[in-house]
């Protein structure tokens, strides 16, 4: 069907809603999509529902299990990701429960690229006499799913890096002393981050200087959190906070030169190894993916983790918070051994800022990440 403008405007604000409510359970649907839905009667709101985490309902299905049979018939329903309808898989297909509920239109930005589903519920809608449409709101709702999309797009984590700067872009003062450089309200979100994340990762050299947990310890929600640290030798102090936490959060060590000795002992304090060159992002994204889940990652420092992973173009976003300090010259800076003639700078997209007491978080997209609709079919 073709849109006019005002039918436009009506699904664009149902879809919208979509959105609203899919975003509720970020950092809980991992490795799923974020998914709302509301289904609409005469113009109004009769039921809403959201994907709440793998194996628990989908969105489609929750909304449709909130309204009466009676009411369902005749009704549109709207959802940000193609209803899917295959059937090996742990819940019910929803594009089959929306023609047995009786709904009559169905509104959703583009198809699911997961090979499984995609595109098939066109012929379930179409038996169904079920009047479909997509093309609407088709960036905002890549950008909601780029975990997602990346996922299972490029089969391995998504990357968000993080970093604590101050207006000169240093992470730390020349004597490597980073505590604090951003204040109260940005520590806060960093563990509304790392929650949001499934993984948080650091290189060997921050996690023997800053000794960090990294846990979530504010915030209404919690939730274990992988810790990630890199290091060829496996190099990682037996009394650290980090190593001292390995039974209670997972920990995982990534090196490729690991003394059988070392390993030993880093299975004994129940950290697990995964062998693989911490410089070669590729393999060991794809890794964290397809063998243990990890459908986010979120890197906490510092400047040679964040400079290697710009120049191997895995920067999937990067989030930096700057807080109204100056270090100079001496001081540690960001990203660690880029060499660019402004030429060839790799260029990325601010997609949201937000003050955080004294501090600003500039959150931007890699170009990769903001062209991901172009890759959807809608
Ligand atoms: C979700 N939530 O609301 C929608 C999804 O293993 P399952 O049964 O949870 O199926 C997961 C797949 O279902 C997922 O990869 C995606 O293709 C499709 N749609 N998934 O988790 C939802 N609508
Ligand atoms: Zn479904």
């Amino acid at each position: 069907m073709s849109y006019n403008d005002a039918m436009s405007s009506t699904d664009l604000f149902f879809l919208r809603r979509c959105l609203t409510l899919a975003c509720r359970e970020e950092g809980s649907v991992s490795p799923n999509p974020l998914v709302g839905c509301v289904i609409v009667k005469n113009g109004t709101i009769i039921s809403e529902g959201r994907h709440k985490g793998p194996g628990l309902a989908h969105a489609e299905a929750d909304a449709i299990s909130r309204a009466s049979v009676a009411r369902l018939k005749g009704a549109t329903l709207y959802v940000n990701l193609e209803p899917c309808s295959h059937t090996d898989k742990r819940t019910p297909p929803c594009a089959q429960a929306i023609a047995k509920a009786g709904i009559t239109r169905v509104v959703y930005p583009f198809q699911d690229p997961n090979p499984k589903t995609k595109g098939l519920s066109d012929k379930i809608f179409r038996d169904a006499g079920i009047d479909f449409s997509r093309g609407l709101l088709v960036r905002e709702s890549a950008v909601v799913n780029r975990v997602y999309l990346t996922n299972i797009t490029s089969k391995r984590s998504f990357v968000s890096l993080k970093l604590g700067t101050t207006m000169d872009g240093r992470i730390a003062d020349k004597s490597g002393c980073s505590r604090w450089i951003t204040g109260n309200d940005s520590q806060r979100f960093v563990h509304s981050l790392r929650f949001k994340s499934d993984a948080v990762l650091i290189g060997s050299g921050t996690a023997a200087s800053d000794n960090p947990q990294l846990t979530i310890r504010y915030g209404r929600k919690r939730k274990p959190v992988t810790r990630i640290v890199l290091s060829r030798e496996g190099r990682i102090s037996q009394s650290s906070a980090l190593a001292q936490s390995a039974k209670d959060h997972p920990l995982i060590v990534i090196g490729d030169r690991v003394p059988e000795k070392k390993a030993a002992i880093l299975s004994r304090l129940g950290i697990k190894l995964i062998t693989c060159d911490p410089r070669d992002w590729e393999t060991l994204l794809a890794i964290l993916f397809t063998q243990h889940q990890i459908g986010r990652v979120l890197t906490e420092g510092g400047g040679e983790v964040a400079g290697s992973l710009v120049r191997s173009g895995l920067a999937d976003e990067i989030i930096l918070i700057v807080a109204p300090k100056l270090l100079g010259d001496a001081a540690v800076p960001s990203f660690r051994g880029l060499d660019f003639p402004l030429s060839e700078a790799p260029e990325f997209v601010l997609f949201r800022k937000r003050k955080l007491g004294s501090d600003f978080a500039l959150h931007y997209l890699s170009r990769r990440t903001a062209c991901l609709p172009d890759l959807l079919k809608p």
